[in-house]
């Protein structure tokens, strides 16, 4: 991490989190080798830096999404850049479960404001559920107002919309870093 000349951070620090099956692999290893990997569920994690048009380096960490490793997501998303979450858009049924997840990782004291990236991937299937069925489902207008976020649909096995929702994280990610650097100068120069 740090701050270059221009002002742009060398890398960032990005994890991605969600229920297990979501597609956060698949997600990983497409932005990574720009191809289909078949994966199988994540004990643990993978973590890979991911270096995307424009020269922004990420570290993606990307964490098992299965019940009994969910308490792992806390220390993995620690002080992290940028938040990850990766929501299978077919699986109506476990979205109250999703929502509940999302709620407990954003409410730590440590990923406050953190920006986040929801990818709301498996476009590609019937019946997918659209933008504002997943940003309601998951309680987004009740995240904390400090915690700016934006929501993707995309297909990571095809790769649709994961460069522009890393693009949308990036500028997020900016844009919290240029207002904190104001609010420490103001508190250092007080007019
Ligand atoms: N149709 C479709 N299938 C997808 C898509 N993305 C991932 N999958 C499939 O969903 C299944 C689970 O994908 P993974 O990437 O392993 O899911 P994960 O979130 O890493 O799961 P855990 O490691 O258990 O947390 C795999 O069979 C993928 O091929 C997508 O966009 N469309
Ligand atoms: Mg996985």
């Amino acid at each position: 991490m740090g701050l270059g000349a221009s002002g742009l951070t060398s890398s960032l620090h990005i994890v991605m989190l969600g229920l297990d099956s979501a597609g956060k692999t698949t997600v990983l290893y497409r932005l990574k080798l720009n191809e289909f990997v078949n994966t199988v569920p994540t004990i643990g994690f993978n973590a890979e830096k991911v270096r995307l048009h424009g020269g922004v380096a990420f570290h993606v960490w990307d964490v098992g999404g299965q019940e009994k490793l969910r308490p792992l997501w806390r220390s993995y998303s620690r002080a992290a850049d940028g938040l990850v979450y990766v929501v299978d858009s077919v699986d109506a049924e476990r979205l109250e479960e999703a929502r509940t997840e999302l709620h407990k990782v954003t409410r730590l004291p440590e990923n406050r404001g953190a920006p986040l990236l929801v990818i709301a991937n498996k476009q590609d299937l019937p019946r997918s559920l659209q933008v504002e069925a997943i940003e309601r489902g998951l309680g987004l207008g009740e995240l904390a107002p400090a915690t700016r976020y934006h929501v993707q649909p995309a297909c990571a096995i095809i790769g649709e919309g994961l460069r522009e929702g890393m693009d949308k994280l990036t500028h997020m990610i900016h844009d919290r870093r240029k207002s904190l650097a104001g609010s420490k100068r103001q508190r250092h120069n007080p007019k």
